[in-house]
C-alpha cells in the first residue's frame, strides 16, 4: 500500500508540498494539470514541470486525478474520435513521465455533488453534506451559483466554470442518452484507449458516481457492484481498473463496500483507493465525517482489512476531510483533517499487517 495525498498545484492549492511531505507515511502526491481544457492534449513540458515540483519536494508523482473525459465522448457524438485521439496522446505523454495510474470518471455534466459545502457538526468542524430532497428541488444553475459564492474563491474539481458556462446547451446534448447508451459510450472509450494503456503501462481507474444515483435526469452507470462488474468485464484488461472510493459507494447503504472491495481488489482490478467515511443521516442524506469508524457509518477497520487480505498493493489516499482548527480553503481539501485521515489509515494498515503475520 502506498499512502498518497491529493494536491491541486502551486497556483491553486493553499497547501504547499513541503507541508504534505511532513505528513507521516505520505510519499506520493496525486496531481493533475488544471489549466488544460477538457479534451485537449496535456503537453509534455507542463507534465514535466509538475513532476519536477513534486520531486523537488521529496515526493513522487505516479497517480493523476483526473484526466477528465470530454462530454462528447460520454454522449457518443461523432466528434468523440478526435477527443479520444487527444486522450491517447495524453496517456503517452503521461507515461513518459512514469505515470502509472489515471483516475477518471464518466459522470455526465457534473462530477461529485453536495447540497451543503459548510455543514456544521456539533464539534464545531465544518464538512460537506448531501440531501437528495434538496438536490431534487434545486436547479443546476442555482447550485453552480451557490458553489461559486461559497468556495472561498478556489475552483472546485469537476465544477470548472468554463466547462459549465453553458449548462443548457450541455444538458440538451444529453437528450436521449439513457443508462444503456452511456454504458456503450464508456465501452467504446475504453476499447479505444486500452491498447495504448497496455503499451505504455498505464492503468485506468474509474471513479464511482458521487453520490451514486442519477441527478437532474442524467443517467449514471458507476454506482454499485453490478455497474462495476459490467465495466470490468466489458473490457477485460488488467489496465481497465477502478478507483475504489468508499465514501461514494458507501453513500448508498445498499452497497456493501467491503464485499465490493473483496471482489474487485481480489481480482487485482483496484490500483487506487479513496478511503473516507460518511455518516448516514436518514433516507438520501449523509455528511462526510472524520475518517474514524466511530465517527461515521462505515467500518474502516473492516475496509482496510479487506484491502489487505486481497493483497492490495496500489495507492490509497484519505479522500475528503472536514475543515478543522480554523483552517480555511477548498471544501473537503484542507490539510489537517486529511492528514489525520492518512495517519489513521496508516495505523489501521500497520495493525492489520502485523496481525496477519503474527
Ligand atoms: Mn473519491
Amino acid at each position: 500500500m502506498r499512502m498518497s495525498f491529493r494536491w491541486f498545484g502551486s497556483q491553486d492549492d493553499p497547501i504547499s508540498l513541503p507541508y504534505i511531505r511532513q505528513i507521516p507515511g505520505v510519499r506520493d502526491v496525486v496531481g493533475a494539470l488544471y489549466d488544460v481544457p477538457v479534451g485537449e492534449v496535456w503537453p509534455v513540458d507542463k507534465i514535466a514541470v509538475l513532476k519536477k515540483h513534486v520531486h523537488d519536494a521529496g515526493l513522487t508523482l505516479e497517480v493523476i486525478e483526473s484526466v477528465n473525459v470530454h462530454d462528447d465522448i460520454k454522449i457518443g457524438l461523432s466528434s468523440r474520435d478526435r477527443y479520444i485521439d487527444n486522450y491517447r496522446q495524453t496517456l503517452r505523454n503521461l507515461a513518459e513521465a512514469d505515470i502509472s495510474v489515471i483516475c477518471y470518471n464518466f459522470m455526465p455534466v457534473f462530477d461529485w455533488l453536495r447540497t451543503e459545502l459548510w455543514y456544521r457538526l456539533p464539534d464545531g468542524s465544518e464538512t460537506m453534506q448531501y440531501d437528495r430532497s434538496i438536490s431534487e428541488a434545486i436547479t443546476p444553475d442555482a447550485l453552480l451559483e451557490q458553489y461559486a459564492s461559497e468556495a472561498s474563491g478556489l475552483s472546485l474539481p469537476g465544477w470548472e466554470p468554463e466547462r459549465l458556462a453553458d449548462l443548457r446547451t450541455l444538458f440538451a446534448k444529453y437528450d436521449g442518452i439513457d443508462a444503456g447508451a452511456l454504458r456503450e459510450n464508456l465501452k467504446y472509450f475504453l476499447e479505444a484507449i486500452m491498447p495504448v494503456c497496455e503499451e505504455v503501462g498505464i492503468t485506468m481507474a474509474i471513479h464511482p458516481d458521487d453520490p451514486p444515483h442519477p441527478l437532474f435526469g442524467l443517467p449514471r452507470v458507476v454506482s454499485n457492484r453490478d455497474d462495476l462488474r459490467w465495466i470490468v468485464d466489458a473490457v477485460d484488461s488488467q489496465n481497465n481498473g477502478l478507483t475504489l472510493c468508499t465514501g461514494s459507494l458507501g453513500a448508498n447503504p445498499a452497497n456493501s463496500v467491503v464485499d465490493i472491495i473483496g471482489e474487485f481488489a481480489g481480482e487485482g482490478r483496484v490500483p487506487f483507493a479513496h478511503i473516507r467515511n460518511i455518516r448516514w443521516e436518514g433516507e438520501g442524506r449523509f455528511y462526510e465525517s472524520a475518517h474514524l469508524s466511530s465517527e461515521g457509518s462505515l467500518d474502516m477497520y473492516d475496509i482496510v482489512r479487506t484491502f489487505h487480505h486481497a493483497g492490495f498493493d496500489g495507492f490509497i489516499r484519505p479522500d475528503h476531510g472536514r475543515m478543522i482548527w480554523g483552517e480555511t480553503g477548498r471544501p473537503g481539501y484542507g490539510l489537517f483533517d486529511r492528514a489525520l485521515g492518512a495517519s489513521y489509515l496508516g495505523g489501521l494498515w500497520e495493525a492489520v499487517d502485523k496481525g496477519a503475520s503474527a
